[in-house]
């Protein structure tokens, strides 16, 4: 049977079928084409370091895919499709072979049938063009999948047929490749699904998609661990949120995190700001949830360190200084707040004093944040406002279970406990900040737990106790993360009020002067590795020497060298909102070794550096207002460029945050000035699509055509290196994405604005052609694949009107053009008719 022929008779029968059948029939097609992941016996395709989040990505897809056919709500779909359109879609083209990039739309077509029933079609055609692209041949898929269908009538009662051996001889491959990805457990569930035809357990799918987003993060492999020793041990209730408060100095953050806690708690003094962060402990009893409240410092040095303990799913509280005026300062910590806060939201109180009232466009930030409440009173004389606001607060942290309420192994439970018994912040005896890592083996011993680096992982992962793999030779477990993050601030508020901007490992001694017992000396080698592990700090190449690019001066050089426009390439990276504090000092940190020294002096400040090769070829990076940009010169500027802007879309997709826009400079116009305004930028999208489409860009303002081909190759634009990554508008997504009705109407309403203009001149019987036209494109709207638009020509006749439209001596053309902006229309018309045709694959 040929593949139309399939997809035929299968959209047949599933416009027979309950909606609830057609769903699962997807996801069946979807789990069937898993093993074509691993037909080349591994995942190597992917490299190393995003195998486990990748494949992570595929089964969580499919995880929330099956969830949602059960929960069958609407509202949730549309996000899916999202999923499915960022993820998986994207994961496609992060593969070059054909027949997993197949099984991978097959997963993404899956979640696209909730949406859209017909896509259910592609996920078994796709599925079936993956088995064709490996076995060279049609396989007996298509009999099989009829047989799927008709099972399905009774949802879990397919049978699983006498399948082609080499199909069952995959399903084993897919289980070994697992296993050698440390996958065991994916292996497992997926063989069990398949063999017990396609029956699943409900509970461990809830489990699955409830395991904390810390875990989930390391990818497939430790998210296994985490399900196994859950089903192992049992799950106990793990009821801890966080508080995390922001603003300016001054604000009121630290009384206010006092007065949560204790309503009657004394103001702080004048002289008492917070040097970087202080942890307090909230019990609220009724609830039995230990709420934790980071009190983070409003000093401006201190900004770009705070990210680090910034986190997600936790409330933020951002204190605005009832005295200042504007919403700039707002918006700066909403941003904090969303770049590394993910989910969560925010309220923000104007803590008014002196009666002074000050107006926040609360409604428009809105809008544009995550904000969950507005409060305004006084923290220290308004006791009616902070009453309501604590209640506020306990029911936001009550009404958000996911993640206060976070089920944990029953071991990680009592191991946790255990560690706590010796960090008692109140008890001078027993106020371990740190232990060894064989004193955490025994207790983890205790309770029977196997395989102690995993957990040592997981307890970081949670925030329990803090443990850094690449850091083993310190031989330190972190029981209070505040040790490491007041130490960091410590040696950061030093180096700034020595007016300096580097600190040897000698200095540290100056540092924590006064807390030696704190921090003794054999512990200062493990904090100033933590500042270049953070990317805080880089050490000279001469090491012993730390030094703290944010604490650069920041004045750029005097001197900066010159890119002229023909010899050297140029991108940007464009953002909407203020970037991140930390977004050029950690890139620095990353390229610090190619700083270019001139007369003696490294060429780098605050905000930018040269940087050098090795072999000549030069680079200028620098922020200037929400904008960084890259210049490079010389030999082997291609790569040069390449590698920086690897390091750059590192840096932006750790945000959480939209992503910038990446453009490139094109082409210059006029005279080679180097003004800005002469040159010609474009984004990478535009770039890929033109040079992927063959279809030259037209620029309006010049009004000429011009080749992508060559920019593709001088800045080397790849589906790869588009910022953000994913989601890329090519091939399958353009005709996904694009909006087949939305586009038909336009080209509709084109051709009767025309028609209306040329009765207006009494050309009747040439209106009437155009009014033809666009009733035929009317009937057209019903159609909901490409394949039905060409098969009924319609497309054809448009093409045609457009030819005579587009030869000049013609009849039509004539009469067009003697219409006021008959021209203009004819070109929408044209546009429509490109796009359209791309639909249908006619180029
Ligand atoms: N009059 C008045 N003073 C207040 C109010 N809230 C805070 N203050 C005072 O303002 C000063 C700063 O308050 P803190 O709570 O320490 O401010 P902070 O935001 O923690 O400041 P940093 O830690 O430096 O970022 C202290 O002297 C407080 O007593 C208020 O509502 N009215
Ligand atoms: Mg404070």
């Amino acid at each position: 049977m040929d593949v139309e022929a399939f997809e035929k008779r299968i959209s047949q029968y599933l416009k027979k079928s309950k909606e609830e059948q057609v769903l699962y029939f997807a996801w069946h097609c979807a789990v069937r084409a898993l093993p074509f992941l691993s037909v080349e016996g591994s995942f190597a395709y992917w490299e190393k370091q995003e195998r486990q989040q990748f494949l992570y990505t595929i089964f969580s897809t499919l995880d929330k895919n099956i969830w949602a056919i059960l929960q069958r709500k609407e509202e949730g779909f549309s996000d899916l499709s999202d999923i499915a359109v960022e993820d998986t879609e994207g994961l496609a083209f992060t593969v070059h072979r054909n027949t997993v990039a197949y099984a991978v739309f097959a997963v993404a077509d899956a979640v696209y049938s909730l949406l859209d029933r017909y896509y259910a079609v592609y996920a078994a055609t796709d599925l079936i063009y993956a088995a064709e692209n490996y076995w060279g041949m049609q396989p007996d898929f298509t009999s099989l999948l009829l047989r799927d269908l008709r099972g399905l009538k009774i949802p879990g009662t397919v049978k699983v047929q006498e399948l082609q051996k080499r199909y069952d001889k995959l399903w084993v491959t897919w289980e070994k490749a697992l296993q050698d990805e440390d996958c065991a457990y994916w292996g497992r569930l997926y063989r069990n699904i398949y063999r017990n035809g396609f029956t699943f357990d409900p509970e461990a799918l809830k489990r699955r998609l409830s395991v904390p987003k810390e875990i989930r993060e390391q990818g497939a492999a430790a998210v296994g661990h985490y399900l196994e020793e859950l089903e192992k041990q049992g799950a106990i209730q793990f009821n801890e949120a966080r508080i995390i408060i922001l603003g300016d100095k001054g604000a009121g953050k630290t009384s206010l995190a006092r007065r949560l806690i204790d309503p009657k708690a004394p103001m702080t003094e004048e002289n008492e700001s917070t040097a970087g962060v202080d942890t307090l402990l909230w019990e609220i009893e009724k609830q039995n949830v230990n709420v934790h409240i980071w009190d983070f410092a409003g000093h401006t040095v201190t900004h770009a360190v705070h990210q680090f303990f910034l986190s997600e799913h936790c409330l933020y509280i951002i204190v605005y200084d009832g005295r200042t005026e504007g919403r700039n300062r707002l918006e700066y910590w909403l941003n904090h707040m969303t770049n590394y806060g993910e989910d969560s939201e925010a309220i923000i109180l104007v803590n008014e004093r002196d009666r002074h009232r000050v107006d926040i466009p609360i409604n428009s930030l809105k809008e544009q944040y995550p904000i969950a409440a507005f409060y305004s009173f006084s923290i220290r004389d308004n006791v009616a406002g902070l009453t309501d606001f604590r209640e506020f607060v306990v029911n936001y942290i009550n009404s958000h279970p996911s993640w206060n309420n976070q089920e944990i192994p029953q071991n990680y439970y009592k191991v946790k406990e255990e560690l706590e018994e010796y960090f008692i912040p109140s008890d001078p005896v027993k106020k371990k900040e740190h232990i060894t890592k064989s004193e955490f083996k025994a207790i983890a011993r205790k309770y029977n737990v196997q395989n102690t680096e995993i957990l040592l992982k997981n307890l970081h992962a949670l925030g329990i106790s803090l443990w850094y793999k690449d850091m083993e030779e310190f031989d330190t477990l972190v029981l209070n993360p505040e040790w490491i993050s007041q130490g960091v601030y410590k040696v950061i508020n030093w180096v700034h009020q020595e007016q300096r901007y580097s600190l040897t490992l000698k200095d540290f001694e100056k540092v924590f002067r006064e807390e030696t017992d704190r921090y003794p000396i054999e512990k200062h080698s493990f904090i100033f590795k933590l500042m270049i592990f953070y990317e805080l700090a880089y050490e000279t190449k001469e090491g012993g020497c730390l030094i703290i690019p944010h604490l650069l001066q920041e004045d750029r050089p005097a001197h900066l060298p010159d890119f002229p426009i023909g010899n050297s390439l140029m991108l940007q990276y464009r953002s909407e909102q203020p970037l991140p504090p930390d977004t050029v000092s950690r890139f620095i940190v990353r390229h610090n070794r190619e700083i270019k020294q001139e007369k003696g002096f490294y060429q780098v400040w605050r905000y930018g550096a040269i940087l050098e090769d090795g072999s000549g070829t030069i680079a200028l990076v620098r922020e200037e207002d929400r904008t960084i940009s890259v210049s490079v010169k010389g030999f082997q500027k291609t790569a040069y460029l390449t590698a920086l802007r690897k390091t750059l879309n590192e840096i932006f997709s750790s945000y959480k945050t939209r992503q910038p826009e990446l453009r490139y400079a094109i082409k210059i116009f006029g005279e080679i000035s180097g003004k800005e305004n002469n040159i010609l930028w474009l984004t990478d999208k535009k770039i890929f699509n033109h040079a992927q489409d063959k279809v030259p860009y037209y620029d309006d303002i010049r009004q000429q055509n011009i080749d992508m081909d060559k920019y593709v190759v001088n800045y080397n634009i790849n589906a790869e290196n588009i910022i953000g990554g994913k989601g890329v508008l090519i091939n399958k997504s353009v005709r996904n994405n694009f909006n087949f009705y939305d586009c038909n109407i336009r080209v509709q309403g084109c051709l009767n604005d025309l028609a209306q203009l040329l009765n207006e001149k009494g050309k009747k019987e040439e209106a009437r052609e155009f009014e033809a036209l666009a009733g035929i494109l009317e009937k057209a709207e019903q159609y909901k694949t490409p394949e039905e638009m060409k098969k009924k020509g319609v497309l054809n006749r448009l093409k045609r009107l457009i030819e005579e439209l587009g030869n000049p001596d013609s009849h039509l053309s004539k009469i067009v053009g003697g219409v006021k902006a008959g021209l203009d229309i004819v070109r929408d018309i044209v546009k429509g008719y490109n796009d359209l045709a791309r639909w249908v694959g006619l180029d």
